[in-house]
């Protein structure tokens, strides 16, 4: 027998993925963590046969909005249990979602109501990101800090919408204690006034359906402020991750702007590898479907997406899950009347985020399993400090894993999905591969297409400082005489 007593799991004959290689061997489990890797192992108290599936490590999906009011002050539809439900189905084990401040609020109230909702009704480990839309005082020079020293090492900053939008100036000011505390700044790229100018002009002219939301977020508005988050941020001296990159030119500037030495990453998401502006124009408003922000593009955004993936661009797979409801609850506030301005953004794909990329990127040749493993997983755990416990295979590790039947093809239909928003963008794709058994901290999450634990039983998890995915080039003499003349400080 391996160790003193008995693995309360063993995973068997499966094959192993991780982000640095893959093997053949078992897992040994023993209170949660991995306990041993190697071929032959004991019988577990509880004994898997893996043969003929991938044994990889649980998604970790940091960008999802969960119980969240929307800056425009709508619900989403999924609550901690049922958007932690359908996380797991699709073989995620940790969501980072956000504890979202609305101007006024206190941000340790914010934190601790999001706390509360999601301690009582996650499945699966969670953590939050801040949002941060009113950078006073107080919270610049005492809450943000605390935040972050407790286990919040991340947040998001918004560009654009009228309710949560910072200016150049307050972005600066935010990402100058983001760097002395050594959080990582997400930044919403897109420019507010270019899209406030277009939309203008577009309700002017009558043109209100859903399929004018992709007009009014013309590209060059996310390429405009893609490029200047990137500036902000390497004139503060700071790490910036541009969330949900849509459009062939920002990923251009991204890739630009990393030869110049920024330090900066990037995240896309099912929503630009599969869908297209054209899948909104649809009659009436059905094409609010297919809405959110930035809006998918075109093939040739798709393309580059795919290749920025794969020739390491874009560092993050996530969901940016945003489920509304197809009613005046969601998507449609003023029912039939509804313009493309009042409709709620955002898609649902907490679910299928890992499934897609597995059907199309590795079975359909674009992938290595090992890209797969990074993009869904090891990348988020390094990036938001939660390395080494999360992300991998490996003694240890939190027993985080999904077990892959590459064989299991699934035609994706709204009714066996376990989120709320009622329907999904993907209605109809047949998929190639499925993660038919979930495992988290060593729990049978989901087996046999069933829930397999309680409402409440996923565990909060404080962040450690985020790691570089990246050696941080050093400031030039110029940028450091700068730094010290303005007082920025990088954390140690
Ligand atoms: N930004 C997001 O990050 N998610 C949904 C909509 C949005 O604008
Ligand atoms: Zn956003
Ligand atoms: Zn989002």
């Amino acid at each position: 027998m391996t160790g003193s007593t008995p693995f309360d799991l063993t995973i068997r004959n499966g094959r192993i993925g991780n982000a640095d290689g893959t093997l053949r061997a078992d897992i040994g489990v023993r209170d949660g963590v991995i306990a041993a890797i190697a071929p032959g192992l004991d019988a577990g108290l509880r004994d898997v046969d893996a043969t003929g599936h991938w044994v990889l490590p649980g998604g970790i999906d940091s960008h999802c909005h969960i119980e969240q009011r929307s800056g425009m002050g709508v619900m989403c539809a999924d609550d901690f249990h049922s958007g932690t439900v359908s996380a797991a189905f699709g073989g995620t084990t940790t969501i980072l979602s956000f504890a979202a401040q609305h101007r006024g609020d206190r941000i340790p109230d914010v934190i601790a109501a999001y706390g509360a909702l999601a301690r009582e009704k996650a499945v699966i480990d969670y953590g939050f990101h801040l949002i941060l839309t009113d950078p006073d005082e107080t919270a610049l020079r005492e809450h943000l800090p605390r935040v972050i020293r407790e286990g919040i090492t991340s947040l998001k900053v918004y560009m654009t919408y009228d309710k949560l939008k910072l200016d150049d100036y307050q972005l600066l000011e935010v990402m100058s204690v983001a760097g002395e505390e050594g959080a990582l700044v997400m930044m919403h790229a897109e420019n507010h006034d270019m899209i406030r100018w277009i939309a203008h002009r577009l309700l002017e002219r009558g043109h209100v359906a859903p399929k004018f939301h992709a007009v009014a977020h013309d590209p060059l508005a996310e390429t405009e402020a893609t490029n200047r988050a990137i500036a902000l941020a390497r004139l503060a001296d700071v790490p910036v991750l541009i969330v949900h990159v849509a459009g062939r030119e920002a990923i251009e500037v991204i890739r630009d702007a990393r030869r110049l030495g920024a330090a900066v990453y990037a995240e896309s998401c099912p929503q630009y590898l599969f869908l297209e502006a054209s899948d909104s124009d649809l009659p009436g408003l059905e094409g609010a479907k297919f809405c959110c922000s930035p809006p998918p593009r075109d093939v040739a955004s798709q393309e580059a997406v795919w290749a920025g993936f794969a020739d390491g661009t874009l560092d993050v797979y996530s969901s940016d899950h945003a489920p509304y409801r197809f009613d005046a609850s969601g998507k449609l506030p003023r029912g039939d009347a509804t313009t493309f301005k009042e409709m709620a953004n955002g898609v649902p794909g907490i679910e299928l985020r890992l499934p897609l990329l597995f059907s199309e990127g590795v079975m359909g040749g674009r992938l290595s399993i090992e890209a797969f493993v990074a993009l869904t997983s090891t990348n988020h755990a390094r990036m938001y400090g939660l390395a080494p416990r999360k992300g991998a295979i490996a003694v240890g590790a939190d027993a985080d894993f999904a077990l892959w039947n590459p064989e299991r093809r699934v035609a994706v239909t709204a009714s066996m999905l376990h989120d709320n928003a009622g329907y999904t963008p993907y209605e109809g794709r047949v998929l190639q591969g499925w993660p038919e058994q979930v495992y988290s901290r060593g729990r049978c999450v989901v087996r046999d297409g069933a829930l397999q634990v309680e409402r409440g039983s996923g565990c909060y998890v404080a962040r450690g400082r985020p790691e570089p995915l990246r050696e941080r080039p050093a400031a030039s003499p110029e940028r450091g005489r700068f730094s010290d003349l303005v007082g920025l400080r990088r954390a140690r």
